[in-house]
């Protein structure tokens, strides 16, 4: 019997999932989507859109592409040129990448603000809680004192000094109706979406179609790399960024193995 064919369906800690296993990254994300529905951070519904990605990144290779790689390089070159950046957290995004997004948060000055989809004060304040046990200091969202105007669901609920003012926003995850009403309010939008057709990356100024996994500590490795770059050379990676080629590449990679 291999170590593989040991591996039980329902692993209770993380560790118990062999890192060479060839679906290491599969097993593990599934298995943090159930543990964050377990805790009430991660709706029932993020187990679909876990799905969802899965079948995209498999079809991706289930690595970062050279496109993504690029996307990732200019989202960090963007965070850092902003006055105030927001990184927006929903269910899922806590789920898997909790402490890596404290970890970008802080490489690049900006805030962490839990907005979602199906709120409830109890989902939120879990979420909350679960980012400063990963480190977080202060996590915004629970005041909720804003209103994403155009947008009639729970997600039009934001901090009036968070994503209300942000000028560049890292949303990752969802579906396309907040991505283009906060387009709308002019703010420069990163989105982490495995989907390249998906609505969110089609109107984002920085589609990354990459699992979020990968990309998160990718941003964090490329921030801490720019952080001493001047604004002339943070403009330039921004600028010589083509959005449209980078759709197009990953839209390839998924239809053809290109
Ligand atoms: O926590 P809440 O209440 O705010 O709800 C969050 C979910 C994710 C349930 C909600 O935003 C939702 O239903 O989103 P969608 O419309 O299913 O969109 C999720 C997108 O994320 C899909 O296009 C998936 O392909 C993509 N996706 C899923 N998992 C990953 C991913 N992209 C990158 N990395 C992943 N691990």
């Amino acid at each position: 019997m291999s170590d593989y064919d040991t591996v039980s369906a329902d692993v209770e800690h993380e560790e118990e999932i062999p890192a060479d296993h060839p679906r290491y990254q599969d097993l593990l994300t599934r298995h943090r989507i159930e543990t964050g529905i377990e805790k009430g951070i991660t709706h029932l519904q993020g187990m679909h859109a876990e799905g969802r990605g899965s079948a995209f990144d498999y079809l991706l290779g289930e690595e970062t592409i050279p496109s993504a790689d690029g996307a990732e390089r200019a989202a960090a070159a963007h965070l850092l040129l902003a006055d105030q950046p927001v990184l927006s957290i929903n269910g899922n995004v806590a789920a898997l990448v909790p402490g890596e997004m404290v970890d970008l948060a802080s490489a690049v000055d900006a805030d962490l603000e839990v907005n979602l989809f199906n709120r409830t004060p109890e989902r939120v304040k879990a979420i909350a809680e679960h980012l400063r046990e990963h480190g977080a200091d202060e996590v915004k969202g629970l005041t909720a004192d804003a209103r994403i105007p155009k947008l009639d669901h729970q997600r039009a609920k934001v901090d009036a000094d968070g994503i209300y003012a942000a000028d560049v926003v890292l949303v990752p995850l969802e579906d396309g109706d907040r991505a283009e009403a906060l387009q709308e309010m002019d703010k420069t939008e990163i989105v982490i979406d495995l989907n390249p057709l998906s609505r969110s990356p089609q109107v984002a100024a920085v589609p990354i179609v990459d699992n979020i996994i990968r990309a998160v500590p990718n941003m964090t490795e490329h921030a801490r790399d720019l952080a001493d770059a001047d604004e002339a050379e943070l403009r330039s990676i921004v600028d010589e960024f083509d959005r449209e080629q980078a759709l197009e590449e990953a839209e390839a990679r998924i239809r053809n193995g290109l």
